[in-house]
Parts: structure tokens; C-alpha cells; sequence
């Protein structure tokens, strides 16, 4: 039995965070970041059948085609998604009345909506990313005992060698996505590559404002980086955690990205709304198909 201080619910019943019930969640669940982005994917869902909201933890679930879909914004960054990767499995694969794990247990489709920079000056503001890999300098995963047996371990090795990696930032992690799950969600429209997950948005990014950074040249060799035909197209803030804690959990995921900054070029979209929403158009017809 998971204690109560452990497993941790409202007096509703709710699971503490993302405040939600079992039945109140889809087995397809959309992660978006902002809180925002949740009511303009749910706009184009038939029906919404519940919403709820607790801290940045915004989710409605509702219909699309006659699909059922749970939307949940996660905020920003790793951390965060522990938070909602672990609730969600526990709504999906916890008997919440005896506190025990079921014994029949439920694949989530989990995929991400997410914004992010490009890398390379062929990966233009505007267009769409998935990621056929999630690369983590975030630290987070390693907390899972499981971790080495879903991690690509020989490209992570390579990626360490490349890029002369300074261990007091811990060891990058490496995870594939939801195989099944990106034949749906993968066509023409979309370039395909690494994304790297940082645990921040300006120094883990490589981004000075006033304060200088361990290794000026990162990006430049996260640019360069190419393993078996594999090269890193995008940086962000969640997709390694999804898909590290997905894998780990046996759930499905993928993370879609549209781009809104090019960091070789320097150039940042003229219309950050456009392109959210038509990537928010693509994957609900995916999804739906
Ligand atoms: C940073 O501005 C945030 O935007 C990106 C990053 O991953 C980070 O969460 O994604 P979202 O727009 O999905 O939040």
C-alpha cells in the first residue's frame, strides 16, 4: 500500500497537483507548457466534459472528431513534468480506493505541443519538429532506478565525447519516443531530429544576457553533433523528461515543436500565435486519423 504521504490526494479525491480524478482523464493526453495554449486546443474539440485548473496546471477533457483527448498545460520545465507524468500513471495505473498499482495496466498516448528554438539554419522559424529523440542535461531522470534500461547509452557517450561535456552538469540522458505513436503523428510537414532539453532557459541554453556561460561553444557543438545519421534539431524544456518517465512507465509519447526561434540565424517568428495554432490544427488531425 502507497502511503498517503507518498501518494498524495485531495480531499476530493483528486490527485494533489494536477487535481484530477481517474475518470476525468482521456487515455490520449496533449502536453502543452503555457496554461494558456490548453483553452485554444480544447476550442477545437466538439464538446469539453470537464476543466479544472490548480497552480499552472490547466486541463480540459473533451472530444475532437469523437476522440476523446485530456489537454493539460505543464508550466515550464523538467520538474514539472515529473509532477504530471507520475500523476497522470498513478490516475491511469493506481487503484487510488487501496492504493495499490492495478494489475491491468493502461498505455497513455502522451504527446507534447510545445514551442522551441532551432539549431540549425535549414530548420526554419515556423515549421514544426518531432522529436525522434529527447536529449536530457536536465538531471531529473537519473533520480529513477530504471533509467540505464531505456536510455540510448551509446549515443549518450557519443554526444558526452562531442561535446567535452563538463561533468559537474551531470550526464546527459538520451531517450527514443513512442515508436508507435510517430507513425501517426510523422509526415512530410514536419523535420525530424534530437531535441535537447535544458533546464533552463538562458545560461542551459547558451543564452547571455549579463552573465557569461560555462561553455560558450555548446551550441555549436549540439549544432555539429551527429550520431548514426541522428543530429539535434531543437532545444526546449520538457521532452526528455516525457519521454524518459513515458518509457519507464510503459505509456507512449511524442513531442511535437513548433519553431519560433532559428539560433543560428538569430531570427525569432513574426507570429508566434500562427504558428502555435497551426501546429495545434496538425496534431489534433493526426491524432484524430
Ligand atoms: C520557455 O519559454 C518555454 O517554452 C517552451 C520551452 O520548452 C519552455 O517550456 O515550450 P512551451 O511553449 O511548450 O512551454
Amino acid at each position: 500500500m502507497i502511503q498517503e504521504s507518498e501518494l498524495i490526494l485531495n480531499p476530493d479525491g483528486s490527485i494533489y497537483h494536477i487535481n484530477l480524478r481517474p475518470e476525468q482523464v482521456a487515455d490520449t493526453v496533449i502536453l502543452v507548457g503555457d496554461p494558456n495554449r490548453v483553452p485554444r486546443v480544447s476550442a477545437y474539440f466538439d464538446n469539453i466534459e470537464f476543466s479544472t485548473q490548480k497552480r499552472e496546471f490547466c486541463t480540459h477533457t473533451g472530444t475532437y472528431k469523437g476522440k476523446r483527448l485530456t489537454v493539460i498545460s505543464t508550466g515550464i520545465g523538467p520538474d514539472n513534468i515529473d509532477i504530471v507524468i507520475n500523476e497522470l500513471d498513478a490516475l491511469a495505473n493506481i487503484d487510488l480506493h487501496t492504493r495499490q498499482p492495478k494489475e491491468q495496466l493502461t498505455s497513455l498516448n502522451i504527446v507534447r505541443f510545445g514551442t522551441s528554438g532551432s539549431l540549425q539554419a535549414d530548420i526554419p522559424v515556423d515549421s514544426f519538429v518531432l522529436s525522434s529523440h529527447g536529449l536530457g542535461m536536465d538531471n531529473m531522470f537519473h533520480s529513477y532506478k530504471d533509467s540505464p534500461k531505456v536510455r540510448e547509452l551509446a549515443m549518450e557517450e557519443a554526444f558526452i565525447a562531442h561535446t567535452g561535456w563538463n561533468p559537474l552538469k551531470g550526464r546527459p540522458y538520451i531517450i527514443a519516443c513512442g515508436q508507435e505513436l510517430k507513425k501517426r503523428l510523422l509526415t512530410d510537414r514536419v523535420f525530424e531530429g534530437i531535441t535537447g532539453t535544458a533546464p533552463g532557459f538562458y545560461g542551459p541554453q547558451g543564452r547571455v544576457l549579463r552573465l557569461p556561460v560555462q561553455d560558450p561553444d555548446l551550441n555549436d557543438k549540439l549544432h555539429s553533433f551527429n550520431h548514426n545519421g541522428h543530429r539535434m534539431t531543437n532545444l526546449e524544456m520538457e521532452t526528455s523528461a516525457i519521454y524518459g518517465l513515458s518509457k519507464l512507465l510503459g505509456h507512449q509519447a511524442v513531442s511535437l515543436n513548433a519553431i519560433i526561434a532559428n539560433r543560428p540565424t538569430g531570427t525569432f517568428t513574426k507570429d508566434t500565435k500562427k504558428v502555435v495554432e497551426d501546429l495545434i490544427v496538425y496534431g489534433l488531425e493526426q491524432l484524430a486519423k
